[in-house]
């Protein structure tokens, strides 16, 4: 009983000192599905986390690099004063030589997204694009445990 005891302690220890941990696991999920941004936006609150924001050329080549040729993107930063979706600060930005360029007026509900180049460019909201969606398993497991 004792030894039970002791293992579960452990197993419950390890789960606080990860939910405590600064270090986010980051994993994105490719979604193979045409959608506008918000319906985008609404399938990774619903199924994952969220859209993800991109915070540094590393994670940028991360989500690069699950990328077929030539596919665009939506991630997840929008034109309201330039917000991130999951309220992320980060004043990380990649675009595109000539970006953001609000193209034929139509760009104004601004969202962004990943060319296969790896650099940014806004777009029209409603225009459907497939799209990356941002897993957290510290969240995953942390909403239950912590
Ligand atoms: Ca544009």
């Amino acid at each position: 009983e004792l030894i039970l005891l002791r293992s579960l302690y452990k197993k419950i220890q390890a789960y606080i000192s990860f939910c405590l941990s600064e270090k986010k696991t980051n994993r994105y999920v490719y979604i193979n599905e045409s959608k506008t941004w918000r319906k985008a936006q609404s399938y990774c609150r619903e199924h994952h986390t969220d859209l993800p924001s991109v915070r540094n050329q590393i994670e940028n080549q991360q989500i690069w690099s699950v990328l077929e040729a030539g596919e665009r993107i939506w991630i997840g930063l929008f034109n309201d004063s330039w917000k991130w979706s999951d309220q992320s600060s980060s004043s990380f930005r990649y675009w595109d030589s000539n970006q953001p360029d609000n193209h034929v007026g139509k760009e104004n509900c601004i969202t962004t997204i990943i060319t296969k180049q790896g650099h940014w460019n806004n777009d029209n909201c409603d225009t459907s694009h497939q799209f990356i969606c941002h897993e957290s398993e510290k969240n995953l497991l942390c909403n239950v445990l912590c």
